[in-house]
């Protein structure tokens, strides 16, 4: 099994991180330029690192998959926001063809877990999500799996924020089957480059409208 984390300065929460990926798993750090010494934390934790030159979320991802090998490919955040052994139930629903594609529903475990403008932001994404494609989730989290190759072949384009939602958006037109798990959620480690500023937050609004704008295989 193959986890992607985007990492951008995350040298603090990279111990918190790389100690809960299952036994046996690989974990692909992804780092986007990071000052802070991350790549060299996440080496010397046994991570394997992917360097990604173009900035954003979705570039990172992206790097992430086309680097992996295994068979079913998992993402997480490398902030200790969400811990990557809740992986293990959404790797065994894909094995037993369950599922194509299953994403944690993140669940905060005290206030400062989420800022209310990201869960709000959030809940109106999923209602047009869901008038966009008839899916019915809760949440656009970051923690999911889904196979390699398939995901490969949707061709996924977003480089930014929009990549999560790109994602679901193009699986659910492909007639992928989606899962959707409850998560424990975390206050990050460290500082928010997206939610957690404005400049973020704007900017991951304008990535996701692009998406639900483009037009579906049944639009
Ligand atoms: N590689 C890469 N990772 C990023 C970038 N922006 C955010 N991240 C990572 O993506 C994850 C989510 O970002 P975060 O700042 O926690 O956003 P939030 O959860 O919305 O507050 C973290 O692991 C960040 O290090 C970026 O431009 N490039
Ligand atoms: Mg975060």
């Amino acid at each position: 099994m193959d986890v992607v984390l985007p990492c951008l300065d995350e040298a603090e929460a990279l111990p918190w991180v790389l100690e809960r990926i299952p036994p046996g798993w690989r974990a692909l750090v992804v780092d986007n330029g990071s000052t802070d010494g991350s790549a060299a934390v996440a080496r010397s934790l046994g991570a394997t690192v992917v360097r990604e030159e173009r900035r954003g979320f979705g570039a990172a991802c992206h790097a992430g998959l086309t680097a992996a090998t295994a068979d079913v490919v998992c993402f997480c955040d490398c902030d200790a926001s969400l811990d990557p052994s809740d992986l293990v139930p959404f790797v065994e629903r894909i094995r037993a063809g369950e599922s194509d594609l299953v994403l944690g529903r993140r669940r905060p475990q005290s206030r400062g877990a989420w800022p209310p403008h990201a869960r709000a932001g959030n809940l109106a994404l999923s209602r047009l999500l869901r008038r966009r494609t008839g899916l019915r989730l809760h949440d656009l989290g970051p923690l999911r799996a889904a196979r390699r190759e398939p995901l490969l072949a949707l061709g996924l384009t977003d480089r930014r924020s929009g990549y999560p939602l790109q994602m679901v958006v193009r699986a659910a037109d492909a007639g992928w089957r989606i899962a959707e798990y409850d998560v424990p959620y975390r206050p990050r480690t460290g500082t928010s480059k997206v939610t957690g500023t404005w400049r973020g937050t704007w900017r991951a609004v304008r990535d996701m409208s692009r998406v639900l704008a483009e037009r579906g295989a049944h639009a």
